[in-house]
């Protein structure tokens, strides 16, 4: 009876998580389920040749750039071209969206993709390009550009530790996988993080090597590429390089706390100059090209051919002198003032680098090429021939202790810029008649559990094998859900905007950290916009309604099949057009926190949203999701205009200044169970 008593409330539990999900819902169409069909498809086996009949069919006699509808037909144009001089990266190659070259690829077939002036022209060049462009360059260029066309909104893509498992599970699992199928035996192969527990980061791999963090990561990249030219494609990506900034910001301070949880110091800002203390092995290999180069402990940077380490130091003294003087140079001689308005987004599109940096001859390609430094560092002059290293994808940089060490030192950088704006004002921070009284949280509790990545894309077709269901199971955080109510107090009905963070609250030697030390650190874990009412009231949130975080993801395998019965009529399959699915897994929304209970403190701020809203929509208006992180995107505005981190992104004197009556914070605990049972 317990038992089933439990089992319903995990059910209910279960919908409640699926709301977000289904808000703004309808039921799917023929025509937008056979498109989530055909695109699924398409990225089904990529490094194979078309395999569903229809598809080969399709494109037999089929010359995009002559039968196709472009609304420009420069890119593809230039695509044959070179398609035709056999110069383009060969298919099976490993592509890199920081290899100038193949990017330069890539991006013509998105242009294509992106100007194909109707599905049939956008479909069919998808098709031929799949059968014939390398299926790295392929893939992201389907990706972004389904993210982007008006036709394919709502269409989901599958993740991509399902497209390439390779790059996410250690080479015994794919020989494991490969070995069952060869035996027509289903497994289930246990993964374990790289390396042993004598490396330090290996305690906090958890974070670092979860596919989802991975696959948020590499989504927010796609919705926000750093080569993303806003006026040729009509699209405009609204405080993108904010967004650069906060996003990454929010990492390290998400790792940090991890760090912290696990006793270990904050990440130290990589130096260009000096050794990388703690190596990595990825113990991961490319499905063709060999290993990940692994790099050993203590190593030193190398110049590349194309990028050396005394251009890095160059550029950031240049950053740090325009941060310092509060001006960016442009290319035509300009001085652009880093105001508090504008700055942050400036330096971010400066620091990516983005096709927005002011004057990228000066101050460069930073961050790019410092990824691409850590990515090349054993193999600095090719003599080996060594593939790309994780940090050179996006849906692997993490995994590399390193990702987090390169972004301190690029976050430093901001946090210099924001450090030499004055602190916010009383002014600026209250709320005149709106009253937080208390704040009841439900009780925060994190656990590993398994969880289980399909392994079918790893798996050629060549041994005329029917496959077999292998998956890869490894340990992954979550948390139970929890509720909390904040208990307000206004003067009158007002529209007000909610900023939850949550931060450590002592440091290793349990002594409190102060306000100001800790504000770096806090990681925002909600955002959104309600209405107070007049009187005393209570406000309820559920975490599964955080906007830091998307639901958990379907496999591609079971949503391809909903949506095939949805097309035989079978079930209604529902979609939200407007949904993202960039952001944190939900279950990743709560630090680890410690066996004992971790001390961690909780904040709010409710500010006036009439004051800060930048356009007349309904305040309640779903941008689909995970807007903390994600921000807004289909040519919407950001939809405040507060900075990014308000109000702990700027310095903090102290408690007594800061605090006013429309802040509160509460200590609470975050308690890890090791043997967790639902
Ligand atoms: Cu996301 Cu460096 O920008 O990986």
């Amino acid at each position: 009876m317990k038992w089933l008593l439990t089992l319903g409330l995990v059910m209910v539990l279960a919908s409640l998580a699926q709301a977000k999900l289904t808000r703004g819902s309808v039921p799917a169409d023929q025509d937008f389920l056979t498109r989530q069909r055909d695109v699924i498809r398409l990225c089904m086996k990529v490094h194979e040749h078309n395999h569903y009949q229809e598809q080969v069919d399709l494109v037999k006699d089929y010359d995009p750039s002559v039968a196709g509808k472009f609304k420009d037909v420069t890119p593809i144009k230039r695509l044959m071209k070179y398609y035709n001089a056999k110069t383009l990266l060969p298919r099976g190659d490993i592509f890199s969206l920081f290899h100038k070259e193949h990017r330069e690829e890539m991006i013509l077939l998105f242009e294509s993709f992106l100007f194909a002036q109707d599905w049939d022209t956008f479909f069919k060049t998808a098709v031929w390009a799949r059968d014939r462009i390398n299926e790295g360059q392929f893939v992201y260029a389907l990706s972004v550009a389904v993210l982007h066309r008006e036709d394919c909104k709502g269409i989901i893509l599958p993740p991509a530790y399902e497209i390439y498992p390779h790059m996410f599970v250690n080479s015994e699992v794919i020989n494991s996988a490969y070995k069952a199928k060869m035996t027509q035996t289903p497994a289930i192969i246990h993964m374990n993080f790289t390396g042993t527990i004598r490396n330090p980061d290996q305690w906090i791999a958890y974070l670092g090597e979860d596919v989802g963090l991975n696959s948020h990561h590499a989504h927010w990249h796609m919705d926000f590429p750093f080569w993303w030219k806003a006026a040729e494609y009509g699209i405009e990506k609204d405080r993108k390089g904010e967004l650069f900034y906060y996003m990454h910001h929010q990492m390290i301070a998400r790792y940090d706390f991890e760090r912290l949880s696990n006793w270990l110091h904050f990440v130290e800002p990589i130096s260009f100059e000096d050794e990388i203390e703690h190596g990595f092995y990825p113990q991961t290999t490319y499905r063709v090209g060999g290993e990940f180069p692994a790099r050993p402990d203590n190593f030193h940077f190398h110049d590349l051919e194309h990028i050396k380490i005394k251009d890095m130091l160059d550029y950031t003294r240049r950053i740090k002198e325009a941060i310092s003087k509060q001006k960016v140079r442009s290319k035509n001689g300009e001085k652009i003032p880093l105001d508090a308005v504008h700055g942050i987004d400036i330096l971010g599109d400066l620091m990516e680098p983005s096709v927005e940096s002011p004057h990228e001859d000066y101050y460069g390609s930073l961050h790019n090429d410092a990824h691409v430094l850590l990515g090349q560092i054993t193999d600095p002059l090719g003599k080996f021939d060594l593939p790309p290293g994780v940090m050179e994808h996006f849906e692997t940089a993490t995994r590399d202790p390193a990702f987090f060490r390169l972004h301190k030192h690029i976050d430093n950088l901001f946090k210099m810029y924001k450090d030499l704006l004055p602190p916010y004002t009383k002014a600026e921070l209250e709320f005149p008649g709106v009253k937080v009284l208390d704040w009841e949280i439900g009780n925060l509790v994190t656990y590993f559990e398994d969880f289980d990545i399909d392994m079918l894309n790893a798996l050629d077709d060549t041994a005329d094998l029917p496959d077999v269901d292998v998956k890869a199971r490894v340990q992954r955080l979550n948390h139970e859900p929890f509720t909390w109510a904040l208990h307000m107090e206004s003067d009158k009905e007002v529209t007000a905007a909610f900023r939850v963070f949550l931060g450590p609250k002592k440091d290793w030697y349990e002594s409190d950290f102060t306000i100001n030390e800790v504000r770096p650190y806090l990681i925002e874990i909600d955002k959104f916009v309600t209405k107070v009412v007049a009187g005393k009231s209570v406000i309820h949130r559920k975490s599964s309604e955080s906007s830091v975080t998307i639901p958990d993801r379907e496999t591609t395998k079971v949503l391809l099949e909903k949506v095939e019965h949805a097309l035989e009529g079978k079930e209604t399959l529902n979609v939200n057009k407007d949904e993202r699915h960039c952001g944190y897994p939900d279950r990743l929304l709560l630090p680890k926190g410690r066996n004992t209970g971790m001390p961690v403190q909780i904040y709010v701020i409710v500010t006036d949203f009439e004051k800060e809203k930048v356009n007349d929509l309904p305040y309640d208006y779903d941008y689909g999701g995970s807007l903390s992180y994600c921000g807004v995107v289909g040519g919407h505005k950001y939809p405040d205009t507060k900075a990014m981190g308000f109000p702990f992104d700027r310095r903090i004197y102290s408690r007594e200044d800061f605090f006013t009556d429309n802040m509160y914070t509460k200590d609470v605990t975050i308690t890890f169970k090791e043997n967790h049972h639902h």
